[in-house]
């Protein structure tokens, strides 16, 4: 019998490698995705990485109780892994009460789905390390204690805790990923490494003149969704559940994440960027840097990309899609 997985958030960046991992593996897909008249462009992520045709696709939103309890009674899963967000920090801002609903309420509905309709399913719910905010440790690990500072952030430590909360309560096999940036020639292009890349290649190819950035003296701990993905999976395979920090253990900032993509086209930085105060958030996460020992140590898990060798894929791929067009 193929191994069954629910993906909320198929159609997003680690959704969509986290199902060409989990096919690869044998398991059988299924994508919750919400009604849209825009479907064929929602799934450029999955056609991109040729999977599009081998998911199963059921008609879902977080904010719908009765359909996540419908799509897991229909799958009856082994696994559920919840990705789905309003997930751009920037916008929780505009949306908070929409983001609210969606990044914090929608896992009380996807955790009550599976209690309701397959309680020995596999949880996993994805956490985030902008739940640290204002950091109260150097390194941050999942004893470190947390300080939210977007409504995004607020919205994710709900979902963290009723995580671990759904563990203790009812004995649900329940993780919970700190996950740390994670970025790819797949992230969406309002998330500044995506930003940058798309910037620096249509420049190279006379397609822009500059760059506008907000905080440049930001650091943030990025990895490649590739890797974290795996990192999901690795969580479910656990005799018990357990929360996990994934990141790299190596912060930057923006600044300097920006330089190695100029550089990578022979180009100055400083001859096309520029600063707009609009781009600054109300409030800031100045620097996030993680602790992954304790997924290397129970996991075995690694991450296997640099920094450089992420951007520099990431411009590549941006080239070849605007040359490509
Ligand atoms: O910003 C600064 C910005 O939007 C990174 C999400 O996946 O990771 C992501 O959240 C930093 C911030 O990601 C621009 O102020 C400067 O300090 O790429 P970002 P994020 O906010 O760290 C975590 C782990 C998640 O969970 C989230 O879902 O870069 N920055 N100038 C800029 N950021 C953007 N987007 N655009 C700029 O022009």
């Amino acid at each position: 019998m193929k191994r069954k997985a629910i993906v909320t958030g198929i159609t997003g960046q680690d959704g969509a490698y986290l199902s060409k991992f989990l096919l690869e593996k044998g398991y059988e897909v299924y994508g919750v995705v919400r009604r849209s008249s825009h479907f064929g462009v929602a799934d450029h992520r999955l056609r991109w990485l040729g999977i599009n045709n081998d998911i199963n696709v059921i008609d879902g939103n977080l904010s719908d109780l009765s359909s996540l309890i419908r799509a897991v009674a229909q799958v009856k899963p082994d696994e559920v892994y919840n990705l789905a967000a309003q997930s751009f920090v920037a916008s929780s801002w505009q949306q908070p009460v929409l983001t609210a609903n969606i990044t914090a309420v929608g896992v009380a509905n996807m955790l009550e789905a599976v209690r309701i309709a397959a309680p020995e399913a596999r949880f996993y719910q994805a956490s985030s390390s902008e739940m640290f905010g204002k950091i109260q440790e150097a390194a941050q690990s999942e004893t470190t204690p947390f300080y939210p500072r977007s409504p995004y952030a607020v919205a994710k430590l709900y979902g963290h805790w009723i995580t671990v909360n759904y563990r203790e309560s009812f004995n649900m096999h329940a993780s919970s990923g700190i996950l740390f940036n994670h970025e790819s020639p797949l992230r969406g292009i309002e998330f500044v490494t995506r930003k940058v890349t798309d910037a620096v290649a249509r420049i190279k190819l006379g397609l822009a003149m500059e760059l506008k950035l907000g905080n440049i003296d930001a650091k943030r701990d990025w990895g490649h969704a590739k890797d974290y993905v795996v990192a999901m999976w690795m969580m479910l395979q656990q005799d018990q559940a357990d929360d996990y920090v994934i990141a790299t253990g190596r912060t930057t900032t923006v600044r300097d994440m920006c330089r190695i993509a100029f550089t990578h086209v022979g180009l100055t930085m400083d001859d096309y960027l520029s600063i707009d105060p609009n781009l600054f958030r109300p409030a800031e996460v100045d620097i996030l840097l993680g602790n992954p020992e304790k997924a290397r140590k129970t996991l075995g898990w690694e991450p296997s990309t640099t920094l450089e060798e992420m951007i520099t894929e990431m411009v590549d791929a941006d080239l070849a899609r605007l040359t490509a067009k």
